[in-house]
Formats: C-alpha cells, structure tokens, sequence
C-alpha cells in the first residue's frame, strides 16, 4: 500500500510555513507523486487567513494530531464465530486459519467473549470416563453436528449437560452401565440393537441417537413418542457420533468473556501496552458501536503506518504537529537552527540560512526546472514578504531578495504593494471590530507584589491607523482597567515594520515619569527596539513597578 504524505509546516503555522507546504506539495505531485498533501499543524492565523482567500487557495488539511491509530495498521480480516455455532465450526475455523485466539459475537456482531486455542486444547486432553461421556450441547446443536434428523421428538437450543453412554452391548450389562444416573440426563448412542433401543426408551432418557443411517422400526418410533424420548437418526458411525457430540457444545458456553479491547480509534500507544505489558497475545479491536473490527496481535504493531510526513519551516519535533515523533519523516526543507532528532534512514534534509522557506522551495521549483504557476508563484512571494517583513529583517539575504523579484514577475504582483498588502491585512486595527477588541484580544494579567496590572498587544503595519484611533483605544483601555480592577493598564501596538512599539497606558500615572521612554503624549510612549511583551516590555513594567 503507498503510503499518504502530508507537507507539515510547525504548529502555530505562520504565512511561511503554511506557503512553503502548500507550494512544496504542488511541486511534488507536478513530479508524480500523486499521494502527497499538504497539512497545517494548526488553525491559520489571520494574515494567512487573508491570503489563502485573496488567492482562492484552498486552506491545507488541518492535522491537529498525528498519532498513529489501532486502526491504522489493524487487519479488517478477523476471524470470528457465532456464539450459538458449535465448537466443532470453532475448531474448523481455527483449523484453516492458523490463529490461537477466537472471538465470539452475539447477534449484533459484539464480541461476548474468546475461545483460546489452549482452551479448547484443554477441554480435549480431559480424561477420565466421568468427564469424556460429559456433553454440553443443545439438542438443536447436537442435530446439526452429527448431520441428524429428529425421527421423535423435536429440539431446543437450551444448553443442557448430558451423559453419553454408548450402547453396544447386551442389554443387561448396559442396564447394569446406566444405573445410577438421572435418566433425564442421558444419551444413548447405539445402531440398531432394538433391545437397547427399547431400554433407553422405556427409561425415559433424553435422547436416543441412532447411528449408521439404519432404520428403526415403527413400534420403536411410536414408543419413543409416547415417552417423550428424542430420537435422532444419523448417517455416522457410532465412533464418529461420539466425537462430533463432544464438539457440539455452543462456543458461547465456551468463551471467555475476560478478553482485552481496544477502539479503532485509540492511540496504538494503548494497543502497544497492552500487548506488551499486560501480557495479552491478542487484543480485540472494537469500531465506535461496540462490534467487532479486528484482532491484533504482536505483529499488528509491526505494520508499517499508512502516512508520513515531510516537515517544512521546521525541524525540531518539539514544534512539530503532535504524534510526528511517531511518524517517519520523509524530507525536511527549512532555514532554521538545527534541533532535529536523527533517523534510522537516509533522507534529503534541505536547510539554507536565508529569509523564508518559500525562497527555499523556489529553488527547488527551479532544480526541477518546474515552472511555478502564478498562482503558486504568489503564494510562495506571500511566505518569503512575510518572513522576512517585506525584506526588511535583518534575517533577509541576497537570494531572498533574487526570488521575491523574479517570483513577482511570475505572479504579475508588485512586491511592495503586495507586501503592504499583507501586513495590512494581519495589522489592521479596524479589522478586530471594535477598540474594546482591540485591546482586549491578547490581554493578559501579570502582577508585581500586591500590584496587579495587565497588557495588550497587537501587531499594525505602520502608525496611521493607530493615530486615528488612539482616543478611542485610550478610551477602551481605561474600562478594561476599571472592570478588572487594575493598577495599570497598557496596550503595546507594535509595527512590525519598525519594530517599535507605541505603549498605551491607562493608570499608574506615578510611574510615568520612571518608565525612560520618550512620551510624545500623555499616557503614550514611544519603544524603539521593543517588539515583546514577554521579553521586554513586562520585565520592564516589573521593575519600574517593584522600584517605587
Ligand atoms: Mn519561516
């Protein structure tokens, strides 16, 4: 079976990362492999969001956990019986198809129990005359396995113990046999000796069974009937009858009902426990309603998984979608620091240190000597822009700057107002709907001694729109800091574009004059060089709070 590949970006996917898998995907089936798809390891934030739609691209398949399943590497091919067929159909069944465990279904098709191999292997090593005569059978059951016809009597599929007495001997000696059991209890299984035939009748035993096919006289019959004694007439011979008895218990009676399962739908993790730990040589795997879906054994953890992955914008596991330290990883195409965990083949581990993936993967489109359409050509634009901040990051190299032109002329953009574009489209303060939104989107509390207070933060491509809404965000920020009762209230409005900060802040005026940025305003200060909240401006905060 080939397998699915999935193109995977990290989790908290960013434009680089879900660009670079959606364009390496392409880029692999244009090349023929046909089962490659391209996935995000989580919800796409909104400047992905915005691209995906300005270019009619459809988002990647979001895999939010990898973990390989019980279902997939289980066999739908589970032997199984019904709890009412003989153990006779068990043995066949375990007979033709080299298993050791048997699970029985009820109706429904629900596992009521297993039959072990060993089981059974116990049952038939019994010995001993009180236990080899014994029968656990129903007279229904016990018909169809010696192929027998009711010549009186009719069957039920009651469950009773039996004692199976052979009559093959003169009448007396056998009379002499059975004394001492109920004959209720009795089976009698002779050929056609009337006189032991007309011994158990007049005895009232359960059943009388005659062997060979031969025939019974009429008189036999009619007493029979008149003692209510079933008569069952069988094609086999006295030996085989025996035998076939003893198998016709039902397997239900015979199951154990102790068995280990597992769902479809569990980690292998579990099913892998299971049979190691728990010393179980079979599990039985259980769809969603209860029924049976297959057996697993040892081997069952051995199946190669149906999926791998090939990692893009990444190569540590611990960014990676969860369950992918379970998975083979195929490729890796990234230009970050290495921290990947080695594996046990050979693999192509493509890694730069430039701006973006995408600039990565547009190479890879040119060794390929596959041209990308305009559509993917935009797209993987759209990743390197965003990387590396319209090329303003110092992360940003020559041949960055080499792609994003010649991707451009290949998607009909230009680059720069593309790029403005996109940082417009995460940026825009108008896009969250309200100034109360704005501030409180990404709030969180922090606290200096009994001093509680809390920041914001969103990210704008350039000041304007945040000069034009400034009243209304101060506005917002002070009832934010009244409703959660605060000391301080800020909110850092961060240009990406600058990487500075514009911090709004409502309360702790006492602070002001110790918090060393320029205050082109009342409650504004201007950050140059302050791009995080946990890194920068909260230490920050912290001290000035703690030092008064
Ligand atoms: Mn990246």
């Amino acid at each position: 079976m080939e397998k699915e590949i999935y193109v995977i970006g990290h989790r908290n996917p960013d434009t680089d990362s879900v660009a670079s898998a959606i364009a390496y995907a392409r880029l692999k089936r244009e090349l023929g492999e046909e089962r490659v798809t391209a996935a995000m390891a989580g919800a796409l934030n909104p400047q992905t969001t915005w691209l995906l739609s300005r270019l009619g691209i459809k988002a990647p398949l979001y895999l939010a956990d990898v973990h390989p399943k019980v279902r997939d590497v289980l066999r739908r091919t589970a032997v199984s019986v019904a709890e009412t067929a003989p153990l006779l159909t068990a043995l066949e069944l375990f007979h033709h198809h080299g298993i050791r465990v048997l699970p029985v279904l009820d109706q429904r098709g629900a596992p009521t129990g297993v039959i072990p191999l060993l089981k059974i292997a116990e049952r038939s090593l019994a010995t001993g005359p009180a236990s080899l005569r014994l029968v656990t059978a129903s007279l229904d059951s016990l018909a169809a396995c010696l192929e027998a016809s009711f010549l009186a009597g009719s069957g039920d599929g009651a469950v009773e113990t039996l004692h199976l007495f052979v009559g093959a001997m003169a009448e007396e000696s056998f009379t002499a046999k059975i004394a001492g059991f109920d004959p209720a209890n009795l089976v009698v299984v002779t050929g056609d000796r009337r006189s032991i035939q007309l011994s158990a009748i007049e005895r009232g035993v359960r059943l009388l069974v005659v062997t060979g096919g031969l025939a019974v006289d009429k008189d036999v019959l009619r007493l029979a009937a008149e003692n209510r004694v079933a008569l069952l007439s069988t094609p086999l011979d006295t030996a085989a009858t025996v035998s076939r008895a003893r198998l016709a218990t039902p397997a239900g009676h015979l199951a154990d009902p102790g068995f280990e399962s597992v769902s479809v739908g569990a980690p292998l993790g579990r099913l892998r426990e299971k049979l190691l730990h728990s010393g179980e040589t079979a599990v039985l795997v259980l769809e969603e309603d209860g029924t049976l879906a297959g057996v697993a054994t040892k081997s069952s953890l051995f199946e190669p998984l149906p999926y791998a992955l090939i990692l893009v914008d990444h190569n540590e596991l611990s960014q990676s979608v969860p369950g992918a330290e379970d998975l083979e990883i195929l490729e890796v195409v990234d230009h970050h620091k290495l921290g990947n965990p080695p594996t046990s083949n050979p693999i192509p581990f493509i890694t730069a240190p430039v701006g973006s993936t995408c600039t990565i993967v547009a190479s890879l489109y040119e060794e390929h000597r596959v041209p990308p359409s305009a559509e993917t050509a935009a797209l993987l634009l759209a990743g390197i822009l965003s990387d590396t901040v319209i090329l303003k990051s110092p992360t940003t190299t020559a041949k960055d700057r080499d792609t994003v032109s010649r991707l451009a002329v290949l998607a009909g953009l230009d680059w720069q107002a593309f790029g403005a574009e996109i940082f417009a489209a995460s940026g825009a303060l108008s896009g969250y709907g309200s100034p109360d939104r704005v501030v409180g989107s990404d709030f969180k509390l922090f606290s200096q001694g009994e001093i509680r207070f809390g920041v914001g933060q969103v990210e704008v491509f350039g000041f304007a729109e945040f000069e034009e809404m400034k009243t209304e965000l101060k506005g917002a920020l002070a009832s934010l800091r009244e409703k959660e009762g605060l000391e301080l209230a800020g909110l850092m409005v961060t240009d990406i574009s600058s990487e500075s900060t514009m911090f709004l802040m409502d309360g702790g005026q006492g602070y002001s004059r110790f918090m060393g940025y320029p205050q082109p305003e009342p409650q504004v200060f201007e950050m140059k060089g302050v791009m995080s909240r946990k890194k920068q401006l909260v230490p920050h905060l912290i001290k000035v709070l703690g030092g008064r």
